[in-house]
Parts: C-alpha cells; structure tokens; sequence
C-alpha cells in the first residue's frame, strides 16, 4: 500500500535542477531578468531547503505559532521602515552641510522629555499584545487533549535509531537512517521506514528514550520534546494535510546524533487503516516463516543477514564489517566469527551490558540465524559455518 522504499527526491528536485533552470533564464540577457527573477522565486517555493521562511505547518498548534511568527515579522518591518525613514530623513536633510547644528535644548521641549516614556511604553504594548498571543499558543502545544479518542504513539529514542509503537494497533516501527551510498541527496534526512501518521485524527506522542536524551524534533508539526530514559512524556498534534515531513533528533546524544532522522508521512485515516492491517499482517508472516521447521540454504540466509545486517547493525559495525575502532569493533577478521557459534550468538542474542551493543533478543530466530551466517560469512570472514533457526532457538 504505502511505498516503504527509498524513492529518491521524493518531493523536490535536485538543487542542480534548480540552478540550471534559473542559470537558462539568465542567458536570455536583461529581458530574461524579471522571468529569472520569478524562476528563482519559484524554485525557492519548490524547495523547502531553500525557502526563505519556516516550512509550511502541517498541524493546528504549528500554524498557529507559525501566525505569531508572520505577524512579530510584519510588526518589525513596520518598525524598522519607520525607524530608517525618520534616520535617513534626519541625516539627509538636516545634514551640517546645509547650516544645520544640533539642538542644545531639545530635552527640555515636551517631546524631547516624553519620548523615552511614549515610545518605551508603546513598544511595551506590542511586546505584550505578543506574548499573550504566545501564551495562548503554548497552552494548547503543552495541553494534551484529555477528552477525546487519541491515537497514541509510544516514541522511544535509541542510540541511534527511532522506535514508533502504535499502542492500540500493537504495530511497531524502527527507524533508521539510511547510509550516503544509498540516500542520495536525501543523505540523513531518509529513514527505512517511515513514521506513518492519519491526518485529521488527534495524535498523542508519548515520549521517552532507552538511553540517553534524545529529542523528537519535527518542525511541520511543532513538536519538539526532550526523550528522557525512566520518563514518559506527552505531545500531541493534529496533522491537517497529507505529505512527507523530516526532522531530526535534537539533543546532542553521542557519536552519531546526526544519524538518527525523523520522517513523518502523514497519510488519509483510510490509507492508515490500511496501512495498520498491512503491518500486522506482514509481522504474523515473518513470525509464521521463523517458526517452520526449515532447513535454510547459505544464500538465502546470506540474502536476509545482508539487508538485516546492513540496517540494524552497519552504523556502529559498518557496511564493509570494519567497524570504528575503538568505540565499533570490526566484525571482519575479528576471532569471534571464527570460533565456537554459541559465544557469537549469545553477544547477539543478550548484547554486552555497559556497551553501545544492546541486545538484539527480539529478533525472530530466523533473522539472528540470517544476521549471524551473515557475519561467519561476509567481508572474507568465510567460515562456510550456516546457522539455523534452530540452533538459535535453542541458544535462547
Ligand atoms: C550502537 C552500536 C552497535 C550496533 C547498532 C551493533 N553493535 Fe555489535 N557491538 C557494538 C560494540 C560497542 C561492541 C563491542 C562490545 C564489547 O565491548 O565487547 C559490539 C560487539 C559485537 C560483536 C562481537 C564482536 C567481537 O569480535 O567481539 C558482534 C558479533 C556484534 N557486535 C554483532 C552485532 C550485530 C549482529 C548487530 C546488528 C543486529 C550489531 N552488532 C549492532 C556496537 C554495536
Ligand atoms: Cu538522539
């Protein structure tokens, strides 16, 4: 139903695009001038990284804060036309060169001594006019509403990764980003699978981390919440139309924080609902295809522990099983792989407490069978060794 692939500039073309299509106006010489300018212009509206102004909102609360922002924006250039007016009037008509000389008394005429009241007091009012706008608005973004059905969303950040739980439907989602080779231009700003969410429906994100602090940061929808471990936190947001929205994590949380971006892509609740059975049902089959009796082939195992392996693992242990020494041992050449099967699936199986290796135990058996045969196997490591499904269940 819902694409889950990579599919290259989802929405926007190219910069290059871009670049070329205002360069062609330009060649056209003078006359071209106004059609470059209004290319530019409509290629700034086209491409979100190259607007000018905030994205465009996708929620209630993000518009509305959004509104704030226009009108403190048209009350400063109110201001500052003013202010510059009354300077630049000053400066050139009142310039030395005409006779002009300051005035030794202006602070004892009524303006000169009122002004600093007048002006002060009414910058005031704007100031206040503002801020109880402002305040309004933050109620609503921190006031969960209480009394209606919500869709709620457990969002747990990870080191680094995201992990979507969809509470009521019991369908879980993770997320991780998706290395340069393979993203393109969409480098840290794509994800593997997406955080699918119903439009016009109340959505309350329930937010919390198994780590360290994380922040779950999408600017279209206003929601910016601290992930705090042994915490549960709330947000919420009300999507008013369809579309795909990035964010990332926003709180500095180790070695790969810029790795761990948020995709939203808010769909029609019938499209969600579809979506949801999807889930569910391609989670009964993985666990129903696990569960049989089967003796695995090398390379059908190699197969799935390769795109396993390549989105769960390869951002500590790397695609080509280098690793990062120190902090990600290299998997490659390592003794582990070559020696007894048991000690490679039990770090697998129960990862290394006090270390960035969690445990992978919920995994199905046959994708820790996959993963490891993967590894005994990959990068030259080629220890001919097939692990079963089998054997890991009864590692467990
Ligand atoms: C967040 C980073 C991270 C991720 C993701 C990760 N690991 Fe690890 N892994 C580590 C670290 C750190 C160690 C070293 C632990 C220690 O101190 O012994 C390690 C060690 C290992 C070892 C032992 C290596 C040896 O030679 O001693 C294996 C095997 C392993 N990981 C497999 C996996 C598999 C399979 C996955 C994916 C399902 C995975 N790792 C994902 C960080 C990670
Ligand atoms: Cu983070």
């Amino acid at each position: 139903m819902i694409d889950h692939h990579i599919k290259y500039q989802q929405s926007c073309p190219t910069p290059a695009d871009s670049s070329e299509a205002s360069t062609g106006y330009l060649s056209k010489g003078i006359g071209g001038l106004a059609l470059s300018i209004s290319g530019l212009l409509a290629a700034s509206s086209v491409h979100a990284e190259y607007g000018i102004n905030f994205p465009e909102p996708a929620a209630g609360v993000a518009r509305e804060i959004y509104n704030i922002h226009m009108l403190t924006m048209q009350i400063t250039t109110v201001l500052l036309i003013i202010v510059f007016a009354f300077v630049f009037y000053s400066i050139y008509f009142h310039r030395k060169s005409r006779g002009f000389e300051a005035d030794q008394n202006f602070h004892k005429s009524w303006f000169g001594q009122w002004s600093w009241v007048i002006v002060p007091v009414m910058v005031l009012g704007v100031d206040l006019t503002i801020a109880g706008k402002a305040d309004a608005v933050l109620k609503k973004v921190w006031e969960v509403p209480k009394d209606e059905k919500l869709l709620d969303v457990k969002v747990t950040g990870h080191q680094w990764w995201w992990e979507y739980d969809y509470i009521d439907s019991g369908v879980k989602v993770e997320s991780r980003y998706i290395p340069e080779e393979e993203s393109g231009d969409l480098y840290l700003r794509e994800v593997d699978n997406r955080l699918v969410l119903p439009t016009h429906t109340k959505i309350r994100f329930l937010h919390t981390s198994a780590d360290v602090l994380h922040a779950f940061w999408v600017p279209e929808l206003a929601v910016k919440k601290d992930a705090i471990p042994g915490y549960i936190t709330e947000t919420w947001a009300e999507l008013d139309r369809e579309g795909v929205f990035r964010g990332q994590c926003a709180e500095l949380c180790g070695t790969w924080h810029s790795r761990m971006p948020i995709v939203v892509e808010a769909v029609s609740p019938e499209r969600f609902a579809a979506w949801t059975e999807e889930q569910k049902a391609l989670k009964l089959a993985a666990l129903a295809e696990a569960s049989v009796d089967k003796q695995w082939s090398m390379d059908e195992l190699m197969e799935r522990g390769k795109t396993l392996y390549d989105s769960k693992c390869a951002a500590c242990h790397q695609i080509t099983g280098l690793g990062l020494p120190p902090a990600f041992p290299a998997l490659k050449g390592s003794p582990m792989m070559a020696g007894p099967i048991a000690d490679h699936l039990d770090i697998v199986i129960n990862g290394k407490p006090g270390t960035a290796m969690q445990a992978w135990g919920t995994l199905n058996d046959l994708e820790i069978a996959a993963l490891v045969t993967y590894e005994r196997n990959a990068w030259d490591n080629n220890t001919g060794d097939v692990v079963q499904p089998a054997d890991v269940k009864q590692a467990r």
